[in-house]
Parts: structure tokens; C-alpha cells; sequence
């Protein structure tokens, strides 16, 4: 029984469907994006050679970018920072892991759409309302609304996330000695703005925000954080603003090319899904690494090249 072997089989958590999360210490957490890709639910067999890093360079370029509205939990990025006990695996780590704050989760998944697609557009096209929000009506799919809204949603442990009203996740948020209906307002006040710089940013890279799902939570102090990723293409719809067209579903900025592969190899959608072939990962790969250039401003290559420097 070596020191290293416990502290590291101790460490896990858990593993979501592309991301594993460890315990680093007692208000320290690390998050770990890997190269794997989902689509229609399934988690693929074939990993996309550097998706991780991508969606953790968007990640921390959000972050950054997205500071002065709101705190967030990023504590560092670089492999070195971590204790020694993680050393052996630094080279795994670097680029596709952000050391974080512990916090104390928020029970909810906090979304904002500024366009009618997915879920938002099944309960608009059901009920004319989203998460208690009526709409007008005579709105398509893929339509942009008048302005961006907040609809909550719950966290599903299995399965997909149900919508609540903005009176329910007041409800969800009670917490003896807290003001929930004040929290409530700051989560959708912060979500909100979060929402607008970002979707102002997407569109000056021609790419359209047509949705984000976020995650928030408390520090020691009640103070609201920014945890989680952000603003990535796996918790937010990217479109291209040059295929924008209103009145069915749109192209998914990086999914789309592993989608319309998917529907031709006559998959049935159950797990597991058919392997990749290596032009349809490299392609996969290609619209990543353009969604992150488009939207930093920056090249891939030289993101790797700087994350090699320890930081
Ligand atoms: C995030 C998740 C992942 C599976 C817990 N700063 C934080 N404090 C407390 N908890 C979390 C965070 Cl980010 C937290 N998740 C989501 C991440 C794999 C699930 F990498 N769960």
C-alpha cells in the first residue's frame, strides 16, 4: 500500500459522461475533460484527439472573460500546481484540467436561451410557455426571441433535466437562514449577463449563443460563484451565423459533422454506438478547434504551446 496509490483510488469522485471530477483536498476539486464525445446520449466509442483541451481552453478563456461579472471557481490550470501525490500524471492533465473551489452546489442547472431550439422548443411548441415564461406565439424552432430568458431546470441524475418556474427554484434554493427569493434573483440577474457578453463575444466570431446551460454555487461566505465549464459546445448550442436559417432545427457548430455521419451509418441510437473512422474524427476534430479560434481569437497551437509552459 503506497502513499500515491491510496491518496490517488481515494481522489475519485465520479465520471460524468465526458468529464471526471477528483477531490484534491478539503475545499479543492479537480476537473478532468477527456477526448470523449456523446451524441444522442451515447457516449461514442472513439475518442476526438484533443476535444478535452479544446473545451477546457473555452473554458478558461470564459472565464477570464466573464470575471468582472461574476466570480468563478478557477483556481488553476497548470499540473504543477497540484499536490506532489498528482505528479506522475501531470502530462495527462495538462491543458484539460481546472483546479477549482469547492462549493456548495446550487440544486439546479441554470440555463439561458436567446433562441427557441431543443427543449425550449418542445415546451414552447406544447404549451406556449417555457419554464412558466409565455412567449408570443407564432415563434418557429431555431427562431431568436426578443430577449434572451431564464429557464431553470432541475438536475437529473439520470435521464433529462425537467424545467421549473422561477417560483420553483425559489423553492429549490430555501435554506434555513438564507434569503431564497433574493438568491433566486441574483442567480437570474448573473445568468442573464453572463448570457449577453457572451453571446455578444459569439457574435463578433459569426457564431450565434443560441443556449447555455450553467452551474453556480455558494462560497464559505453565501458569496454566488461560477463552477463548472462554461460556455462550451457540450453545455451550450454554437451555431454558424452564416447557416442561420429559422423554421426547423439548426446545425450544431461541432456536432453537426458526427450527426449527419450517424444518421447515414444507420445507428438505432442504443449503446454502444459505432466507432469513428479516422476522417470523420479528424474532421470532428477540425470543427472543435475552429469554434475555439473563432471565439478566442487565438490559434490551438498556440494554446498547447503556452500550456506547456507551467503557468
Ligand atoms: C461539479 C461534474 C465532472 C462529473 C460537482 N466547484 C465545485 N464545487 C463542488 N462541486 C462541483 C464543483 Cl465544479 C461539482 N460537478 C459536475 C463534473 C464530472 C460531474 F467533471 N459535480
Amino acid at each position: 500500500m503506497t502513499a500515491t496509490g491510496t491518496f490517488t483510488s481515494a481522489a475519485f469522485i465520479r465520471s460524468g459522461k465526458v468529464r471526471d471530477l477528483y477531490a484534491v483536498d478539503a475545499d479543492r476539486l479537480l476537473l478532468v475533460a477527456s477526448d470523449r464525445i456523446s451524441a444522442y446520449d451515447v457516449v461514442l466509442p472513439t475518442p476526438i484527439p484533443d476535444k478535452g483541451k479544446v473545451l477546457t481552453g473555452l473554458s478558461r478563456f470564459w472565464f477570464a472573460e466573464t470575471a468582472r461579472i461574476v466570480p468563478n471557481h478557477l483556481v488553476a490550470t497548470d499540473p504543477g500546481s497540484l499536490p506532489p501525490t498528482w505528479a506522475g500524471r501531470a502530462a495527462e492533465l495538462r491543458g484539460r484540467m481546472l483546479l477549482c473551489r469547492r462549493l456548495q452546489m446550487l440544486p439546479v442547472e441554470v440555463v439561458v436561451r436567446g433562441y427557441l431550439a431543443g427543449g425550449g422548443w418542445k415546451d414552447y411548441a406544447a404549451t406556449g410557455a417555457v419554464s412558466g415564461i409565455r412567449l408570443e406565439p407564432g415563434l418557429r424552432e431555431g427562431d431568436r426571441l426578443a430577449a434572451p430568458i431564464f429557464t431553470p431546470s432541475t438536475k437529473a441524475e439520470s435521464g433529462h433535466d425537467e424545467p421549473i418556474s422561477f417560483d420553483t427554484l425559489v423553492d429549490l434554493l430555501a435554506a434555513p437562514g438564507r434569503d431564497a427569493g433574493e438568491l433566486a434573483e441574483g442567480v437570474r440577474d448573473v445568468a442573464l449577463r453572463l448570457y449577453a457578453h457572451a453571446a455578444a463575444a459569439c457574435a463578433g466570431a459569426g457564431i450565434l449563443l443560441a443556449d447555455t446551460k450553467l452551474e453556480m454555487g455558494l462560497a464559505g461566505d453565501g458569496t454566488l460563484v461560477l463552477a463548472d465549464e462554461v460556455l462550451t459546445p457540450d453545455s451550450s448550442r454554437f451555431w454558424d451565423a452564416a447557416a442561420y436559417a429559422p423554421g426547423g432545427p439548426q446545425a450544431s457548430f461541432d456536432k453537426q459533422y458526427v450527426r449527419d455521419w450517424l444518421d447515414r451509418a444507420a445507428w438505432d441510437r442504443t449503446d454502444p454506438g459505432p466507432a469513428l473512422p479516422e476522417d470523420v474524427v479528424s474532421g470532428i476534430r477540425a470543427r472543435y478547434v475552429e469554434a475555439f479560434e473563432r471565439i478566442t481569437g487565438a490559434t490551438f497551437a498556440r494554446y498547447l504551446e503556452e500550456d506547456v509552459i507551467a503557468r
